[in-house]
């Protein structure tokens, strides 16, 4: 009934989105959870544009499909294409440098206020992730630091290093985690209030047509309705 509910039907497909500068790694991690074979310093630097890879993820009430979107981090792209990014995203992962201060001041100056501006703050769940947590002797950034900035905003954090794999499963399966529960209290909540949900509303989770595996591109664009 509810398409929040996993058993029995297709797992539900949930849109995420990576936020954060240039550099910090997003595109790495991505790549990391997709492919954990593939080795780092694969042909994955300049992204362009906006893409998005699908992976199946376990959370504690059963499987769950992300629809991982990822950005170039620039601003000349960003700025046209951010609607259609966040659009009907159910969960963000913002990203920064551990060994890079600036990519974590950019969080707060910069990305937060895009997230404010084009998506419903209160509909998406978010993830603070210290990315190269491989490079301890050049860390810029405090896991104090960190720690203050989830407490300021109200989300969770991890350190990963896309190098190594350290805690990249995790995060993406924390934040597909709670944006499952949501989804599942939600539509809990429309059940006993309004009988039997028809869709359509806020609570379903946001499906988009697409084939697994496939890299967004043009298709990505189609696929939001934009
Ligand atoms: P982006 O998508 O956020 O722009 P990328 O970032 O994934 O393109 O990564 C930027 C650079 O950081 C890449 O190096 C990549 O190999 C490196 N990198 C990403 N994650 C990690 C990590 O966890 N540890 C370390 N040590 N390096 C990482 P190059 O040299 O290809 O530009
Ligand atoms: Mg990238």
């Amino acid at each position: 009934m509810s398409r929040a509910t996993s058993a029995g039907g297709k797992p539900p497909l949930y849109k995420i989105v990576m936020l954060g500068d240039s550099g910090v790694g997003k595109t790495s991690l991505v790549a990391r959870l997709t492919n954990p074979e593939r080795p780092l310093n694969h042909d994955i630097s300049a992204t362009m544009g906006i893409e998005f890879d699908t992976q199946m993820l376990d959370t504690e009430h059963g499987k769950v499909k992300a629809q991982i979107w990822d950005t170039a981090g620039q601003e000349r792209f960003a700025r046209v294409l951010l609607p259609t990014y966040f659009r009907k995203a159910k969960g963000v992962i913002l990203v920064y440098d551990i060994t890079n201060a600036k990519s974590f001041e950019s969080l707060s100056e910069r990305w937060m206020a895009q997230l404010n501006d084009h998506a419903s703050s209160d509909d998406l769940a978010k993830l603070l992730v210290g990315n190269k947590s491989d490079l301890e002797a050049s860390r810029e950034v405090t896991k104090e630091k960190a720690e203050q900035f989830c407490q300021e905003y109200g989300m969770d954090m991890l350190e990963t290093s896309a190098k190594s794999g350290q805690n990249v499963l995790q995060a993406f399966e924390k934040l597909i985690g709670i944006v499952h529960n949501r989804a599942l209290a939600a539509n809990k909540n429309k059940a006993g209030i309004q009988g039997m949900s028809s869709g359509g509303g806020g609570a379903a989770p946001s499906t988009v047509k697409l084939e697994d595996g496939k890299k967004g591109d043009a298709a990505g664009t189609d696929a939001c309705g934009c």
